[in-house]
């Protein structure tokens, strides 16, 4: 069953970046090209229902305990400014973009960053944003399922929000097999809808 849109959802489209989704990116994933699809069938329908739509970025700085070469998990990815960092060009344009990251945080969650030395956590601004518009509800497409995708999904249920994902617009990194699937239950266990 397709998505229902109105003008109180929006549609939060998740860090659908060269690193990510691009198959030269640093941090590919897999199957990175249907997601693009269904971003962009997801971007149309909200469109056409006057659904505010939403694109985050991931948006590092050079130097950040995110990184392997710094003391964290990954390699190097969607550095600031950087092509790595900019939405895939086949990617249909968003109405606002939500950087997260940006003071050497994980940034994994659309809404907030827990800086990593002090555990202080603070707003990317989506959901001031969201709030503005009157927002109630939020579909959440994007990459990758197993980080973004989840800890947006459970900070949106936090907030208050109602909160749908679509399946065949996100993929998991898979660091280890099964962390997508784990990460889907997880966000159902919370209360989002998977559609
Ligand atoms: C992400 C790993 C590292 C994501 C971001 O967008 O899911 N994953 N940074
Ligand atoms: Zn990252």
């Amino acid at each position: 069953m397709s998505v229902r849109y109105d003008t109180r959802t929006a549609l939060l489209v998740v860090d659908v970046q060269n690193d990510f989704a691009h198959p030269d990116g640093s941090l590919y994933v897999k199957g990175a090209d249907t997601v693009i699809a269904a971003a962009n069938r997801e971007i149309a329908a909200a469109r056409e229902a006057g659904a505010l739509v939403v694109g985050t970025r991931d948006w590092h700085p050079e130097t950040t305990p995110h990184f392997a070469k710094d003391g964290g998990t990954w390699p190097v990815h969607c550095v600031g400014g950087t092509w790595g960092a900019q939405f895939h060009e086949d990617l249909d344009p968003v109405d606002h973009v939500i950087h997260k990251g940006t003071g050497g945080e994980d940034g994994y969650s659309a809404f907030s960053m827990t800086h990593l030395p002090t555990g202080e956590t603070r707003s990317t601004g989506l959901h001031e944003l969201l709030q503005e518009k009157g927002i109630e509800r939020v579909v959440i497409v994007g990459l990758a399922t197993d980080y973004c995708v989840k800890e947006t999904a459970l900070d949106a249920i936090r907030l208050g929000y109602e909160a749908e994902v679509v399946l065949d617009g996100v993929r998991p990194v898979d660091l280890e097999p099964g962390d997508g699937e784990r990460a889907l239950a997880t966000i159902a266990e919370a209360g989002a809808t998977l559609r």
